[in-house]
């Protein structure tokens, strides 16, 4: 795995000093798929699963026709601090019968009456390798005047005219507040 991945296990594991917590309450969806959402696509629990150390189980969802746009499912909001670092990641699979073309992770930064300021994101290389989990993580500053933060996951649908319906899945999906290098390393 990806290295801030791998700190973030040490430091979740020994509960030491790294306090590496997750702010996303539901992101390897050992259970369901509660905390994520989005009206306009379909949505499921399926059992097939990113990463051991976490639980079974992933986050599905896709739509109905392809015309080469994107289409999201997204968290509740979370809280943040202006001008601290996060580091976002996870793990995606196409499975082969689907036409997505590619996946990305977006974050988007709100202030206080929840007006959206900007957002920062981390893309797939166009058409990754199907039914391989694959790893995406980047890491942004919360502008100034951020409040709160959205967690927003991508896949892009095919070219108009494909007939597969464009789905994917995504695990192990991570928003940390970026101490671990504040606090032990810098
Ligand atoms: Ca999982
Ligand atoms: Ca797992």
């Amino acid at each position: 795995m990806y290295k801030y991945l791998v700190l973030f296990c040490v430091g979740f594991g020994m509960g030491s000093q790294l306090q590496a917590q997750n702010l996303l309450a539901n992101g390897s969806f050992d259970i369901n798929i509660d905390g994520w959402s989005n009206t306009f696509v379909t949505l499921n629990w399926v059992s097939d699963d990113g990463a051991p150390w976490s639980g079974n189980g992933s986050l599905q969802f896709g739509t109905d026709f392809n015309n080469n746009g994107s289409f999201f499912v997204e968290s509740e909001s979370i809280p943040v601090n202006a001008n601290d670092m996060y580091i976002f990641a996870g793990t995606f699979k196409i499975p082969s019968d689907s036409p997505a073309a590619f996946a990305r992770i977006e974050i988007h930064w709100f202030d206080g009456v929840d007006t959206e300021i900007s957002d920062d994101d981390i893309w797939s290389v166009f058409l990754p390798t199907q039914d391989v989990w694959t790893d995406l993580s980047n890491q942004a500053i919360a502008p100034v005047g951020a409040v709160n933060a959205v967690y927003k996951l991508f896949f892009q649908s095919g070219e108009p005219g494909e007939p597969a319906d464009p789905y994917g899945r995504w695990d192990d999906l991570i928003f940390v507040n970026d101490t671990i290098f504040k606090n032990d390393f810098e």
